[in-house]
């Protein structure tokens, strides 16, 4: 392995062009709501950058917004069933874990004046895996025990995983 490649440079990884990404589009609900995953491969695994936008923010400092984020298994961010999005499915989950071991599960991102920024490095799935699928971000954190999906609220934007063709 490339010694190199081991330190992840924000950077390069700034310049450099994802392998997939999804644009992401809240619901009716969260009509401001917009942002972009990003995917890139890496040694260990897959770097996944998400960027947001238009997020609800409220005033108090001690409940300063956590919203859950997962990859779930449907393709589409179509249909709302009293959810909207409700063809993105359940967390993508190929090996049959319980929650938070699903291949599909992410850090929460942390809202900033409705704005958030993470970066992680996941080895639970590989690019081809993911790519056809969809992102979900939901109004509640991630309490990374209860099952099926952490109580994580409502789905409040969604985004579905192509493969990079152009992304800007
Ligand atoms: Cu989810
Ligand atoms: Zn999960």
């Amino acid at each position: 392995m490339n010694r190199k490649a081991l330190f992840i440079r924000p950077d390069t990884l700034w310049r450099s062009r994802p392998q997939a990404f999804a644009r992401i589009k809240g619901s009716a609900l969260y009509p401001n709501l917009t942002g972009t995953v990003r995917f890139y491969e890496h040694p260990y695994g897959v770097v996944v950058v998400t960027e947001v936008e238009g997020l609800p923010n409220p005033e108090s400092r001690c409940s300063s917004p956590i919203f859950a984020l997962h990859i779930h298994q449907g393709s589409s961010c179509t249909r709302e069933v009293g959810d909207p999005f409700a063809d993105s499915g359940m967390h993508y989950n190929p090996q049959n874990c319980l929650h938070p071991y699903h291949a599909g599960d992410l850090p929460p991102l942390f809202g900033a004046n409705g704005y958030a920024f993470s970066a992680c490095l996941t080895n639970r799935f590989s690019l081809d895996e993911i790519i056809g699928r969809t992102v979900i971000l939901h109004s509640s954190l991630d309490d990374f025990s209860t099952q099926p999906s952490g109580n994580s609220g409502t789905k409040i934007a969604c985004g579905e995983i192509v493969r990079r063709l152009r992304w800007r």
